[in-house]
């Protein structure tokens, strides 16, 4: 069972230039405005405040740096995990809120100016070992995230991964859910709302920033 010790906001920054540099792996969350983000950073972190989010589009205006520390103790009645044994009983991962995608509700110049910098930022960020690529689950099919995930794959290292999840499962019906399953077999729901998929993602984020 991983357990949270502890989550606490770091610092902001505008982007890549007046970003500090942590000695830790970096889990860049990605994808539209609205989508579910900081939502789901909280629901991770088990903390409701940390990440401000709202319903309003735009919230996250700035790179948000989150430190979470793991705990964890193995137990006689749970499935030895190797893969998470190997990373002891404490580990630190650095979470990055990032602005979303596609809000285009301020300035066309602070548009350009936000969009060039997050761009800079997930191109050249060294400690990023992972992108959690956000979805939502009822639009799974648009451009945007078609685009988003093209482009990433274009610079990703070789010590990086993505890994995508579809958000607002709560509101998915089951048509939905056949659907989404149809064009993605191996599509991973999480709902902050009900809670459900988030142990799950929280396990797979660490494996995955780790290189687990
Ligand atoms: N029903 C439902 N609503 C959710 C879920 N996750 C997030 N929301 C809602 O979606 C809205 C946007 O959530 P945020 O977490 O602020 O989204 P974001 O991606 O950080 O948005 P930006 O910061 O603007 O990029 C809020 O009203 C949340 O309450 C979910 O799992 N289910
Ligand atoms: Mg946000």
């Amino acid at each position: 069972m991983i357990n949270i010790n502890d989550a606490k906001f770091i610092t902001s920054a505008a982007g890549i230039a007046d970003s500090p540099e942590f000695a830790m792996s970096e889990v860049a969350f990605l994808g539209r405005s609205n989508v579910g983000k900081s939502s789901l950073i909280n629901a991770l972190t088990q903390r409701k405040g940390l990440a401000k989010s709202s319903s309003t589009p735009g919230k996250t205006q700035l790179v948000n740096y989150f430190e979470v520390k793991f705990g964890q103790k193995f137990s006689e009645n749970e499935k030895f995990d190797e893969a998470l044994a190997n990373l002891g009983e404490n580990f630190s991962l650095m979470f990055v809120d990032l602005p979303g995608f596609g809000y285009a509700k301020v300035s066309k110049k602070m548009h350009y100016i936000w969009q060039k910098n997050l761009d800079e930022f997930i191109k050249n960020r060294p400690n990023i070992k992972l992108f959690v690529h956000l979805i939502d689950s009822r639009q799974f099919d648009l451009d945007i995230d078609r685009n988003l995930r093209e482009y990433v794959e274009s610079f990703l290292r070789g010590d990086q991964q993505i890994l995508r999840l579809y958000t607002k499962a709560d509101k998915l019906n089951q048509a939905g859910r056949a659907k989404l399953l149809k064009s993605d077999p191996g599509a991973l729901f999480v709902s902050t709302l009900k809670g459900s998929g988030v142990a799950k993602a929280r396990e797979l984020i660490i494996k995955r920033a780790f290189g687990l």
